[in-house]
């Protein structure tokens, strides 16, 4: 195997895996994306992208017509897989969320025909503690050939094996995936190392080893405590609205000291990562995890207040207009994943205590879920602004055009 070019199968092609596949094209690696998604398949296999990022346009572009990025429904023999997959969360029967580890264990069911003495095994999907070990376990048992020795805990495999959890934030992937630090848990040194090697081939930032659970637990720990922080911000803002105090001032202001740096609040926490991944430690350690579980109760618990704040405002008129500005999850973006947005737009809705014009200048044309409207139109037309993302185009707003109407502002920008 040559550390500098190899042939590389990575699993899953969504905004993870399909940046990595074209990094590593684009730095001479032949590389193989396999998704379930036939038409993400052949799309990326035209040069297209199925997903909204800055730039990922681009490198796919410029990975697919290089020669060394195609993407197929079935991985193949590789000298390096990476399993991409998302990892969701399950209700239980007793209303705890426990994480789903489904399609990390179909992916590797996908790749243990194709294994090979010295192959690495690089597990990147956020995941409960003690996956990358379960991984292990799966190709012990599908690969019995691959098993070298046993000892009471687990089998020890002819293959390396580690996890190297994405840190990238979306809107700004390309440029996290190439700066930021990573950290690589093998579950043995050498496992660590290997994956060092490779990763050294694209990123520029540091590369940490530990072991395979320190590195899991490390990536759930990074998005519990951004959770958390917001869920202080979010639980100032409800405590300064009782109080008639301005929690945007407030925190600028406690934000002086040098060692404070509290988060701004918002409607809520939205995304596929903040919002899910605390729930890994919670289920894990479900009597321990009291400050964490609060943290995700406080925050999923902001949509619901806010959506009161406009039943209240909208008592005192008759059939308001309501003028709701975004739907993504954060500023900027198209995702409307566990969107708290989108979730109180909904819900007003549904609540039919006026007429609902909503905003969102990034949706992709063919969301039809409900009416959407140009911004101007909103502006001209609402009583109630309720201002729910903070978008570049919501920054701009004249406020002469806000004067006379009833603004509830969660982010804080119609200041
Ligand atoms: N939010 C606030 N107030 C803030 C900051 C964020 O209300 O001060 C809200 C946002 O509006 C959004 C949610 O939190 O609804 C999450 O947004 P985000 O920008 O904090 O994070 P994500 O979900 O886009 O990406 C996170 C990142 N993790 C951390 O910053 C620790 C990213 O680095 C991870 O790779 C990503 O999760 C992931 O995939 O796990």
């Amino acid at each position: 195997m040559h550390k500098n070019r190899q042939k590389i199968v990575v699993i899953g092609l969504g905004y993870i895996g399909l940046p990595t596949a074209s990094m590593l094209a684009t730095k001479g690696h032949q590389v193989l994306g396999v998704d379930v998604n036939e038409s993400a398949v052949n799309t990326i296999n035209q040069g297209s992208i199925h997903i909204v990022e800055p730039d990922l346009d681009i490198l796919v572009r410029s990975a697919v017509h290089s020669g060394n990025l195609k993407a197929s429904l079935v991985p193949e023999e590789a000298d390096t897989f990476i399993l991409a997959v998302p990892t969701p969360f399950s209700t239980s029967d007793h209303g705890l969320k426990i994480p789903d580890i489904s399609y990390i264990e179909a992916a590797t069911r996908s790749i243990a025909p194709f294994l090979r003495e010295g192959n690495l095994v690089i597990l990147e999907s956020t995941s409960p503690v003690g996956t990358t070990e379960r991984i292990g376990q799966i190709i012990a048992e599908l690969r019995p050939d691959l098993v070298t020795s046993r000892s009471s805990q687990q089998a020890n495999l002819a293959i390396h094996l580690a996890h190297c959890p994405e840190r990238v934030l979306p809107g700004h992937i390309l440029r996290e995936l190439v700066d930021n630090d990573r950290i690589i848990g093998g579950v043995n040194r050498a496992a660590a190392e290997t994956a060092r090697d490779l990763y050294k081939t694209f990123c520029n930032g540091g590369i940490f080893l530990t072991d395979s659970k320190t590195a899991e637990m490390a990536k759930l720990v990074e998005n519990s405590s951004r959770d958390v922080s917001i869920a202080f911000a979010n639980e100032l803002s409800i405590i300064c609205d009782k109080l008639g105090i301005n929690v945007w001032e407030l925190i600028e202001l406690a934000n002086k000291h040098p060692r404070v740096n509290i988060l701004q609040p918002g409607p809520g926490v939205g995304g596929h990562c903040i919002a899910v991944d605390p729930w890994f430690i919670v289920a894990a350690a479900p009597d321990e995890a009291r400050l964490i579980r609060t943290a995700r109760e406080v925050n999923d618990a902001k949509p619901n207040w806010v959506l009161d704040k406009v039943k209240s405002k909208a008592d005192r008129f008759k059939n308001p207009v309501i003028g709701c500005l975004g739907l993504a999850f954060k500023a900027n973006i198209d995702d409307l994943r566990e969107s708290p947005a989108l979730e109180i737009t909904r819900k007003l809705i549904k609540a039919d205590i006026g007429q609902v014009m909503a905003c969102e200048p990034n949706a992709s044309d063919d969301f039809c879920e409900f009416a959407l409207f140009d911004l101007s139109d909103v502006l001209q037309k609402a009583d109630i602004i309720l201002l729910l993302v903070d978008h570049n185009e919501f920054k701009q707003i004249d406020n002469e055009l806000l004067k006379e109407k009833v603004l509830i502002d969660t982010r804080g920008i119609l200041r």
